[in-house]
Order: C-alpha cells, then structure tokens, then sequence
C-alpha cells in the first residue's frame, strides 16, 4: 500500500514543525512547498538526516512547484505573514487573502481530492477564501484554531489545579481571536465540570475569568515573548491531530473552524465549532445547545469573524 502524501504549504516556522511531526508520527511522505528558494528543500533535508536517529520512513521534498504537490491526502496551509508585535491577526487580511487566492489554485490543479487544513491568520476569514478559491467541497477544507485554543485552556486549567493535562477536558467555541468563547459548562476534569469545580471550592469565580483571559490572549502572550513571529510549535501540534484523525479515521471530536450552513443560525461562514474529523472529512457538526452568555459570547465572535469575510469580498470580489 502506498504511503499517504502530506503537502505542507509555506515551510516557515510551523510549516517546518509540521513536517518533523509528520515523520516522527510517520503520517506519510511529506512534501514543503514555499515561495523561498532553499527554505523548503533545506528544511526536507535536515528532517529526512533526522529520520534514521528517529527511526522514521518517509520520503521528504522540497519544491517551488505546486505540481510538487500533486496527489496530496492533506495539504496543510501555513503560507503568509505571521504578526509581529502591535498587529492584530485582521492586519495580515489583505496580504494572506492573496496568498490564499495562489494557494486555493494550486490545490485545485493538483490536489482536489485532499483533507484541506488551513492555518493562516485570520484564520476564519482565511479558511474561507481557501474554500472558495480551491472550490473544493468545505466539508473537505478546515481551520486549526480551536484545538490550539483549548489546548492552550487546558495548560492553563492543569497547571492551576496540578493535575495532569490529560485529565483536562476544555471547549472552545466561536472565531479564533479576542471574541473566542472558552466554555466553562463543558470543560472538566476527568468529567466534572469546572462550575462544579468552583462549588468545591478548586478556584473562585475570579481566577476563571484569568484564566479565560489568558487563553484569549494566548497567542499575543508568545507574540510579545518572541517579537519576531508568532507560536509555532503548539499549533503545528494542534493541525497534526486534525490531520491524523482523517487519514487514520478515528473520528475524534475537535472544535474546528467548520463551514456551517445553517448550524447554529450560521450561514456560509467558517466559525469554531466541535465537529467530527473521520475519513470523509468533516462527517458531523455537533450542534450543542448554548445558555445565553454562551450564545451572546457566540454571535459577537460571529459578527468579527462576518466583518472580515466581508472585507474579503470587497477585496476579491470573486470569492463572493
Ligand atoms: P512563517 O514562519 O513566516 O512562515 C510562513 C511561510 O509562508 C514563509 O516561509 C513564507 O516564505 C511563506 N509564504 C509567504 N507567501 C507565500 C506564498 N504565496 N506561497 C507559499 N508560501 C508563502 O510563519 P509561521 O509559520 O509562524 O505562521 C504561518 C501562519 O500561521 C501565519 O499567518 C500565522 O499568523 C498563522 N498562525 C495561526 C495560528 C492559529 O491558531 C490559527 C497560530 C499561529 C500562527
């Protein structure tokens, strides 16, 4: 049987963390795209010279080329601009969305048949204009946000209660940006709930909303840490779930940025949601039932995530 192929376009900083991941999972053969002559071939190298310590098979590429991709099962997007201190994600819009417009044809021509995960900031807006401008089916085209973002709730949450990470249970819903709605009710430990939690007095109501705040602001904390880019590791960790759940069917829960149609009173938008990744893509949305605070925190992530699509369709009015 032939080994799956993964197609990593944009071999930066986690286009490169995505690639060791791969091999070290032994997902498949794994080809970096990049428009920096060197970038990705160098990078290739340096991980297959990596593999027999590891103890990994797969063929590693670098290519200038989108026929480099073809044939990909997953082609993961990371091409454009991170931020820099002092930008907000909705700076990079105008510069990304053309990148998105190169990368959508190229997955076109030579990979219409992949599982599409993108991870371009703004990551709502930008999964978006990939959906159109690949024109693939948008139950095949994805946003990493949302297992970053819990995954970072759950950091925070087992290093307060010194517990282990796996036993921490957290939900994100909404855009991946300063509206996003970590969810209380549905994160846990081993099951129970964090308001139950407050009632058995593990933490005060105040230091939850800290470390809300801090999941929000997650990815400026590393910002303002780094100066020269933004997180790399966790979120090429996060994708590279989403990536092995499809090829390896297991159909696990993540809360993605999915094309809802409808679900939740969405229409044609790419929101943060849980859905079920298996073979077929996105098989499920699950639609859960949100309280008020919820569902107020929802429809103004709703909104920005709204005010950025339709930013894109001014300035590419083809998408529309
Ligand atoms: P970086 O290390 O700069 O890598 C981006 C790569 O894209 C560079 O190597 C560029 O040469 C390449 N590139 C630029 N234009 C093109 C093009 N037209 N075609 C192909 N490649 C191109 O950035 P990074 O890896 O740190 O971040 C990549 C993206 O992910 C940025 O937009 C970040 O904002 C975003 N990001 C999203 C999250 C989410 O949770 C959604 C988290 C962290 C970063």
């Amino acid at each position: 049987m032939a080994r799956n192929k993964i197609a990593l376009i944009g071999a930066g900083q986690i286009g490169g963390t995505l690639a060791l991941l791969a091999g070290l999972k032994e997902l498949g053969d794994i080809v970096l795209f990049d428009v920096m002559e060197g970038v990705p071939q160098g990078k290739a190298l340096d991980i297959a010279e990596a593999s027999p310590v590891d103890g990994f098979d797969a063929k590693l590429a670098g290519t200038q080329t989108y026929a480099g991709i073809e044939g990909a099962d997953v082609v993961i997007v990371t091409a454009g601009v991170p931020r820099k201190p002092g930008m907000s994600r909705d700076d990079l819009l105008t510069i990304n969305l053309k990148v998105m417009e190169q990368v959508g044809a190229g997955i076109a021509k030579y990979a219409k048949d992949a599982f599409v995960i993108c991870i371009t900031n703004p990551l709502d807006a930008m999964v978006w204009a990939l959906q159109k401008s690949s024109g693939l089916p948008p139950h095949r085209v994805v946003g990493m946000a949302g297992v970053l973002d819990s995954s970072r709730f759950r950091h925070f949450l087992a290093d307060e209660f010194k517990v282990s990470v796996e036993d921490v249970t957290a939900f994100v819903l909404g855009g991946h940006g300063d509206t996003m709605v970590p969810s209380v009710r549905y994160s846990t430990v081993a099951g129970i709930p964090l308001t139950d939690l407050i009632k058995m007095g593990w933490l005060t109501e105040a230091r939850l909303a800290e470390i809300v705040q801090r999941t929000r602001d997650g990815g400026a904390e590393i910002v303002n840490l780094l100066k020269t880019g933004s997180a790399f590791y966790a979120p090429a960790a996060s994708a590279i779930v989403m990536a092995e759940s499809y090829l390896k069917d297991k159909k696990r829960v993540l809360p993605c940025a999915a094309y809802l149609n409808g679900q939740y009173g969405v229409k044609d938008l790419y929101v943060g949601v849980p859905v079920v990744i298996g073979e077929k893509g996105v098989e499920r949305i699950v639609e859960i039932q949100l309280d008020k605070d919820e569902r107020a925190g929802f429809e103004k992530s709703v909104n920005a995530v709204k005010s950025l699509v339709d930013a894109c369709k001014n300035l590419a009015p083809s998408l529309a």
